[in-house]
């Protein structure tokens, strides 16, 4: 295991500086580095030269001589030559913020469209930094930043990157492409779209899987759920019907953490487009993280930059059982649960299914006999709550949404 020390400039006495150190904390152990230490430094602006003051780095030194540091991780985005610099007065690998990111990034892909984004974003991030890199890289301690997903081996030099880009990004497109094919023949244009959002960890493929797991017998249908940060990268979408027939289509896709290098936000765009189209957005809370409301805003910040404005935002404040307090939350509609207990899940489906059916009325329509087929379809696809039969035909009271109330405008007695 790699010995790391975390260093955060905190310009303009940002309040949130101890945020994103226990975030930068939590990206390196998930990088599998052992923290020995961790510093700060105030900062009216950045030197050109290191990012921070000279003086620092001094001290910095010393704390990598005497604790044997391989690596030094600065919370802050470095240049080529900054890197280099700071290399060469430290004597260790140093990295930053955004090289990390994408490192857990590379690890955790799986699927050839999801390896293929990290990699575009990696190729992007070195780009601008070659001169810095291929020093750095040279150096044998903490191999992070020299690996693409599956290990394949990332050169730098800058024609064969450029050349290398454009490749993936055709070959992403045609992925992306066909997906969304796939995805506008397999969804009714009326049904709802629901996208689970939050913060990394916070319970979002877990609630997936609980609902599926409610909803139906078909449990070969669960997604990767684990404690890690970015244990999803990609987005699986599941079709949940209730007992009364109402239906939805979920989708749980890649979490948020603060200062999502840009990059990788460009490059997992198709990603996340299925989060910017959605009806419902299902914002899973991790209460158990002390910064639990700080992840509420991070990933409200991250949403609108990705072009979400707008859409009904059900809050979810999970992992109930693990704190021992109660908390007032400060973002409606909400509901307090552990998404681990099955009681706790079927209050959310309850929730869901009140908010997100809201439009829903109970409509009689009378349906002439010779429509058989009508009241087959919406016996298949509607709560009905009475059928009868007069002179005249069927009579059925059932809940119908706004929209569908319009199409059977005709029938509604
Ligand atoms: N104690 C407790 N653990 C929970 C609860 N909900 C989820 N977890 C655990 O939290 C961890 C993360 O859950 P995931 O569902 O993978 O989180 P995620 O939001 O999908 O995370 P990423 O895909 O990494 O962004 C898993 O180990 C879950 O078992 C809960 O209500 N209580
Ligand atoms: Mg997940």
């Amino acid at each position: 295991m790699y010995k790391a020390i975390l260093v955060g400039a905190d310009l303009n006495n940002d309040d949130m500086i101890e945020y994103y150190m226990e975030e930068l904390r939590n990206l390196a152990v998930a990088s599998d580095l052992d923290v020995v230490y961790s510093m700060t430094q105030s900062l009216n602006r950045i030197t050109p030269n290191y990012y921070i003051g000279s003086g620092k780095v001094d001290e910095i030194k010393r704390f990598v001589s005497n604790l044997e540091a391989d690596l030094v991780v600065f919370n802050n985005e470095l240049s080529g030559s900054q890197i280099r610099n700071l290399e060469q007065v430290l004597d260790c690998r140093v990295i930053d913020r955004t090289l990390l990111i994408l490192d857990i990034f590379a690890k955790r892909a799986k699927t050839k469209e999801a390896m293929l984004q990290v990699e575009i974003a990696q190729l992007e991030y070195m780009l601008p930094r070659l001169v810095g890199l291929r020093d750095s890289l040279n150096r044998q301690q903490g191999g992070i930043g020299s690996r693409g997903p599956g290990e394949k081996k990332l050169e730098l030099d800058r024609r064969r990157i450029i050349r290398e880009r454009s490749k993936l990004q055709n070959e992403l497109d045609e992925i992306v492409k066909s997906r969304q094919i796939q995805r506008r023949t397999r969804n009714r244009t009326n049904i709802k779209k629901v996208a689970i959002v939050g913060y990394t960890n916070a319970g979002k493929s877990t609630l997936l899987n609980a609902l599926v797991d409610i909803t139906s017998d078909n449990k070969d249908k669960q997604v990767f759920a684990h404690n890690m940060l970015f244990a999803t990268l990609e987005t699986a979408t599941r079709h949940i019907v209730l007992d009364n027939n109402k239906d939805f289509i979920v989708t749980d896709t890649v979490g948020f953490v603060s200062n999502l290098p840009h990059n990788l936000v460009e490059s997992f765009k198709s990603t996340l487009e299925e989060i910017t189209e959605a009806d419902y957005l299902i914002h899973v809370v991790d209460t158990s993280n002390s910064f639990y409301e700080q992840q509420i805003d991070v990933t409200n910040q991250t949403l609108e930059e990705i072009g979400v404005h707008d859409i009904p935002t059900l809050y979810i404040y999970n992992k109930y059982d693990l704190i021992d307090h109660a908390i007032e939350p400060t973002h409606f509609p909400n509901i307090i649960v552990s998404l681990l207990d099955k009681n706790g899940v079927s209050r959310v489906l309850d929730f869901i299914e009140k908010e997100m059916f809201k439009d829903y009325e109970t409509v009689t329509l009378l349906i002439p006999f010779d429509e058989g087929e009508l009241v087959h379809h919406l016996n298949e696809n509607n709560h009905i709550l009475s059928q009868d039969y007069t002179n005249d035909g069927t009579v059925l009271t059932l809940e119908l949404s706004q929209v569908q109330k319009a199409k059977y405008v005709d029938y509604i007695q």
